[in-house]
């Protein structure tokens, strides 16, 4: 014999309910490219201390980001929220100042999240 329960759905039944998907509360914050600009006074070593001392690259990693910024005119640093963004920009900015040397960093929204 089949169970009463069966017999009750129906619409407006006892078991006609809501059903609400439970969302995560947190949700995934927009994340921001640091750009570095090319330009042609800044010194090669500098722009790679920077991305070592900023961006903890190593040697070899900053090299290659550097070089690539070199031939191509813009490069990716690195990818963070955009507090950290800013800050790591003005920080690069800053420093680029003191040395007055005329690198540029930019910030970009980051397309894919
Ligand atoms: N083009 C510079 C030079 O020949 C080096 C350089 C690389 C400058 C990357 C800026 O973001 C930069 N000295």
């Amino acid at each position: 014999m089949a169970d009463k329960r069966d017999d009750d759905r129906t619409p407006g039944g006892p078991d006609t309910g809501t059903l609400t998907k439970t969302r995560p509360k947190t949700k995934k914050p927009a994340m921001y490219k640091v750009l570095m600009l090319n330009d042609d006074y800044t010194p090669m070593e500098f722009v790679v201390h920077v991305l070592e001392r900023y961006f903890s690259m190593s040697g070899d990693q900053a090299t290659r980001i550097m070089l690539n910024v070199h031939q191509r005119g813009v490069g990716v640093c690195g990818v963070f929220t955009y507090e950290v963004a800013e800050t790591k920009t003005t920080q690069v900015m800053d420093l680029a100042r003191q040395h007055q040397h005329p690198l540029q960093c930019t910030i970009e929204k980051d397309g894919d999240e």
